[in-house]
């Protein structure tokens, strides 16, 4: 960005790039944001929510809110959901105070506890009132948790039928997705799917905050969002002799878990070098318009460097799903 007076120009300041916060809400949560922070993401604020009072000091980010100090004593809410869900209404006014300010807020929780489970629709909900743009991340149990736990199969139950109802963007990252990785260490599969986690974010975010030839902005996502129902994100990177393989790998690597309904839709932003020809775009625009039986609405945006590259970097925000995710799994 070139230097501006602020006198003559008083208008540069709202060419800053969008305040972002990611929030871990509860164990599985937290620990993610953690991943995400040291994958490393320029100017995000990190905070993590909690009724575990051990946890949370366990937790290396820079806020950390304790929720039913008085009500739960700091233990966790061994998979209360209600409980949690009466302690963050009386902590609206505080929580909406440290969230709301962002203008991304993306909410990370596993659910099947109690307190990811009750916070997060809770918080999309009421972030969806103000300014700011929530995008929920949610990390589905394995299916053993579900089948040999009662508990944890309604909170996850409850928790998807809100997100899904409420439509918008919606990460859900299913843990039995993970089992290609099962000779892994499990600490170490749940940094696999955190980096997934990371390049999807850090993708959005390059498309929103970096300016391009053919611009996709937070306004336009936001406006593309609105008219798209339930959507979801993906992101891949192919040589540019080969855009069909690039829609292909980007559906197939996916660990989210989703199903296409009949009226889908797409926003798709493609990152290339000063040698990605027209052809290149068609064909990508081609192969999702195919792969996504004819969505109803596709809109495009392209960046072109300065310098050639061998690949592009396609990132899409596929809409119009069918609500499918935890149904299919109880
Ligand atoms: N600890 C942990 N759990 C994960 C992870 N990914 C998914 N999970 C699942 O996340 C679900 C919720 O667990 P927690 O995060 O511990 O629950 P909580 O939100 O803290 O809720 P309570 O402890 O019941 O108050 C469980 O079903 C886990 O299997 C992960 O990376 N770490
Ligand atoms: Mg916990």
């Amino acid at each position: 960005m070139t230097n501006s007076d602020p006198e003559t120009e008083p208008w540069a300041s709202l060419a800053l790039t969008p305040s972002i916060a990611v929030v871990g809400l509860g164990g599985a949560g937290s620990e993610a944001v953690q991943d995400l922070v040291s994958l490393g993401i320029p100017g995000v604020r990190a905070i993590a929510v909690n009724t575990d009072a051990k946890h949370l000091l366990s937790t290396g980010v820079e806020e950390r809110i304790l929720l039913g100090r008085r009500e739960l004593h700091g233990h966790g809410s061994g998979g209360n959901r209600a409980a949690v869900l009466k302690l963050a209404t009386e902590s609206r006014e505080e929580l909406l105070r440290r969230l709301a300010p962002h203008e991304i807020v993306f909410l990370l929780a596993g659910l099947g506890g109690g307190t990811g489970s009750a916070l997060l629709p809770y918080l999309v909900r009421e972030l969806r009132a103000t300014e700011a743009l929530p995008i929920p991340v949610v990390f589905l149990p394995f299916q053993v948790e579900l089948e040999t736990n009662p508990t944890r199969r309604e909170n996850v139950a409850a928790s998807v039928d809100e997100l899904e109802a409420m439509g918008g963007l919606l990460l859900a990252l299913a843990n039995e997705k993970l089992r290609r990785f099962e000779s892994l260490p499990i600490r170490r599969v749940f940094q696999v799917r955190n980096a997934y986690l990371h390049s999807l974010v850090a993708s959005l975010l390059d498309m929103v905050e970096n300016p391009s030839q053919l611009n996709v902005d937070l306004a336009s996502l936001k406006n593309h969002l609105r008219e798209s129902g339930l959507s979801t994100l993906l992101s891949g990177e192919y040589h540019i002799s080969e855009p069909e393989r690039l829609v292909q790998e980007a559906l197939s690597a996916s660990m989210i878990d989703f199903e296409l309904s009949e009226r889908t839709s797409a926003l798709l932003h493609l990152d290339g070098g000063s040698n990605m020809t027209l052809r290149t775009l068609d064909r990508v625009v081609r192969s999702v318009r195919s792969h996504l039986g004819d969505p109803e609405r596709l809109v495009f945006g392209t960046r072109v460097r300065s310098e050639p590259r061998e690949v592009v970097h396609l990132t899409a925000v596929i809409g119009g799903l069918r609500p499918r995710t935890v149904r299919d799994v109880l």
